[in-house]
């Protein structure tokens, strides 16, 4: 069996050996490049843009501006601006020259007029609608209540009431590769190539604007540098540079530099929630109420996030009473989206706090607390209508609890040497396998190696091996000899890719039903070739055996015998098709959990360092235990970084003052630490493989846990991260 083992990634080698294909690396003759012109004001009429010089620049093939589609939810006049500009970062002008340093140096002639408008930057600023974000707009652009109990009555019930303002403020989804695009138009089509995580979506955005322009488009995935969760959605980029080689009729490449990708990428989380919570003095929860407010930027397309983070809000716990107020406010900001966690981590920053932050009013342990209200028997219908399908929370609380009291005393000591160190647990309850389904094909070639190809669109997870893995022990065949490919509009019919935690429950099982179908098509070819009836055999390992005569035949002769004979005649009874494509979905969003443990240490300058960090999950059946864990220690650390370190900020004029990495904190080598992983396999899924997802877990369970120790050890309450250091020095 495969399944199950911590097998090294097959698709390694090729980056680690430096032969990886981003889009940049890809080269097509005649190529031009696109320099996008952005504004440099947050918010104004743009009265003229004036393009002469830069056409008459040598080597500019062509000059837009003004390019509008309709798109729902999208910034006003996208992908450029027209007539108001509303952040810095928004697309104004197009260049296409031979060169991007062409392109980059006729930019500058390029005359730009406008009358700047007074911006407004802070989200509740915004929610007063005292300052128009975009003209003629209310500022409050979505508006939403969640609510189940009675949630005033009960607060007035309780024995203590807290009432705090939790700050997450807005991160840059950081990955290694910036943005990037590659149209290639040839006799009317194009084919496209992009760092993505959804091919086929963006197939299907592309052709709802330019469909009309274009016979058909082919989107490829090339390889991709991570996204974590940036690079699905569509950008003003991938509209401009595919029109951009449907004018010229030409090769047309756009690659961000990382200051450009780190003003346009949509930034993550940004929320505000004022939050009052109640306790009974024995320490069960009354009611929760928060008034969430979304900083959505200048477009609307993230109000997700926030009914995300307000329906999972109340999370591990038994809370009847809860009132979540949504409103999601337009700032002359770039466009916020989603971020690894989308939602989840929000919402369980502010319920862990609020845990923390009770446990203290009540003087109760925090574990203890949690334990007081921790839903106790699944499945489980939350009052806003979540259902937690499988799983057992205490048991995993329990796991956890051992290693917290540890870290406990090992904090004690440090603290007897006048060290501060401090521990913290956050419990979480996550929401993946966003839907609604995946596909994957199954082929076995006339060579007897088995290519699989996969809807979904893996960056840097390592799905590959994990479903090769799946598909091995289905087959019973050497993993050495199944391929597993994806990121192709053309090789697979439809398709979604890769966001949500998805790809190994809904991209593995619909592999796993691809393989079962192949060896039904096995069987059937076999009957020909042993002379039996289909009825008689069975498959295993491999191989099609009729029991009752000993005789057999491997999937491996059976592909090579329908391919021989070139130029004979057609002998088959049976169609010698050896190739299955499968889709699979489930009705339900699944919902694993985990708990994540922290040992901090604040030095005197009042510099955080982890001394130490658990982290157990409970993912229903786990393929690879190795990717499994990857994706927890980068996940912890993303989530670090958000905790201490991460933040996009903007001086009152609206200029984004992280506009690289040079101010901009990420974490690097230096900031890693231990991380000990566990998971256990309790809270099985519904799918034939009763797996969940793990790609996001690790970003929600990181901050509550790190930011508790941090409280803990300076002995100062925390409510938003990120945490400065001068708040804790
Ligand atoms: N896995 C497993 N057993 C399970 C579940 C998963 O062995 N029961 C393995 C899978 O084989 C895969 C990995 O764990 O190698 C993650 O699988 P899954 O949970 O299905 O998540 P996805 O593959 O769909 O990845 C998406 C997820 C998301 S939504 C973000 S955001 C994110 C993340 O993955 N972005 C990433 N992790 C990332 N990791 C990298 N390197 N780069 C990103 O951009
Ligand atoms: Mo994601």
């Amino acid at each position: 069996m495969y399944v199950g083992q911590r097998l090294k990634r097959k698709e390694d080698l090729k980056f680690l050996t430096g032969e990886g294909k981003y889009v940049d690396d890809l080269a097509f003759p005649g190529t031009l490049d696109i320099f996008i012109l952005r504004s440099n004001v947050s918010h104004a009429r743009l009265t003229k843009i004036d393009v002469r010089d830069a056409l008459n620049f040598p080597g500019v093939e062509g000059v837009i501006t003004g390019l509008n589609f309709k798109l729902d939810n999208r910034p006003r006049n996208f992908p450029m601006a027209k007539d108001e500009i509303l952040y810095t970062g928004q697309p104004l002008a197009v260049i296409i020259a031979k060169d991007r340093y062409t392109a980059a140096d006729a930019a500058e002639l390029i005359q730009v007029d406008y009358e700047e408008l007074p911006s407004v930057l802070d989200p509740e600023t915004s929610l007063k609608n005292e300052i128009r974000a975009i003209e003629d707009k209310d500022n409050v652009g979505y508006k939403k209540v969640y609510s189940a109990g009675d949630p005033e009555n009960a607060i007035k019930d309780s024995d203590v009431v807290i009432d705090e303002k939790i700050e997450i403020s807005r991160v840059y989804p950081g990955a290694m590769e910036p943005r990037g695009i590659l149209s290639v138009y040839q006799q009317g089509s194009l084919t496209v190539y992009a760092s993505t995580q959804s091919p086929h979506y963006m197939r299907k955005f592309l052709l709802s604007v330019l469909g009309d322009k274009v016979n058909d488009i082919r989107v490829i995935q090339a390889d991709t540098g991570g996204a974590f969760g940036s690079k699905l959605f569509p950008y003003a980029e991938d509209f401009i540079t595919a029109y951009a080689s449907i004018v010229t009729k030409r090769p047309v490449k756009w690659i961000a530099t990382r200051s450009e990708d780190m003003k346009s990428t949509y930034h993550g989380r940004g929320q505000i929630h004022h939050v009052k919570a109640g306790a009974k003095k024995d320490g069960s929860i009354t009611a929760i109420i928060d008034d969430l407010i979304l900083d959505m930027g200048a477009a609307s397309h993230s109000t997700y996030l926030a009914d995300i983070a307000a329906t999972m809000l109340p999370a591990a716990y038994k809370i009847a009473n809860v009132k979540v107020n949504v409103y999601g406010v337009y700032t002359n900001k770039t466009p916020l989206d989603q971020y690894r966690g989308a939602g989840r981590p929000e919402a369980t920053f502010v319920i862990e706090r609020i845990m923390d932050i009770l446990s203290d009013e009540v003087k109760m342990d925090p574990i203890d607390f949690r334990k007081k209200n921790l839903v106790t028997s699944l499945p489980y219908k939350n009052p806003l209508g979540i259902n937690f399908e499988s799983g057992d929370f205490i048991s995993l609380l329990q796991k956890s609890e051992h290693v917290y009291r540890e870290f406990e005393r090992k904090a004690e000591e440090l603290r007897m040497k006048g060290i501060r160190a401090g521990v913290g647990l956050s419990f979480y309850v996550e929401e993946n396998n966003f839907g609604p389904w995946e596909s994957a094909s199954v082929r076995v070639r006339g060579d007897g190696k088995i290519l699989v190809v996969i809807g979904a669109a893996p960056h840097g997870q390592g799905d590959g091996t994990a479903v090769a893995q799946i598909v091995a022990d289905e087959l019973g065949v050497p993993i050495e000899d199944v391929d597993v490919i994806w990121g192709d509009t053309a090789i697979i019919g439809e398709a979604f890719g890769t966001y949500g935690s998805r790809s190994l429950t809904l991209a593995g099982n619909a592999a796993l039903l691809a393989s079962r179908k192949v060896k039904e098509r096995a069987k059937k070819l076999a009957a020909q070739f042993l002379k039996s009836d289909v009825q008689e055999l069975e498959y295993t390992n491999g191989k099609v055996v009729n029991p009752k005569t000993g005789k057999q035949i491997s999937l491996k002769e059976i592909a090579s015998k329908v391919t021989e004979n070139l130029g004979g005649p057609w002998v088959y009874k049976e169609e010698p098709r050896l190739e299955s494509t499968a889709y699979f979905g489930m009705d339900d969003l699944t919902h694993p959990y985990g708990s994540h443990v922290a040992l901090v240490a604040v030095d005197e300058t009042g510099k955080p360092k982890v001394l130490d960090y658990y982290a157990v999950d409970d993912i229903g059946k786990v393929v690879n235990p190795l990717l499994a864990e990857g994706q927890v220690r980068g996940g912890v650390i993303q989530g670090w970084g958000e905790s201490v370190m991460e933040e996009m900020v903007y001086d009152e004029n609206g200029n984004l003052i992280t506009g690289s990495f040079a101010e901009y904190g990420i974490p690097t080598s230096m900031e890693t630490f231990n991380i000990k992983w566990d998971f256990v396999e309790v809270g099985m899924s519904s799918a034939p493989l009763p797996a969940k997802g793990i790609g996001e877990g690790a970003t929600i369970g990181t901050p509550p846990a790190v930011v508790r120790a941090l409280e803990r050890a300076v002995g100062k309450r925390i409510t938003s991260i990120p945490v400065k250091m001068d708040n804790i020095y």
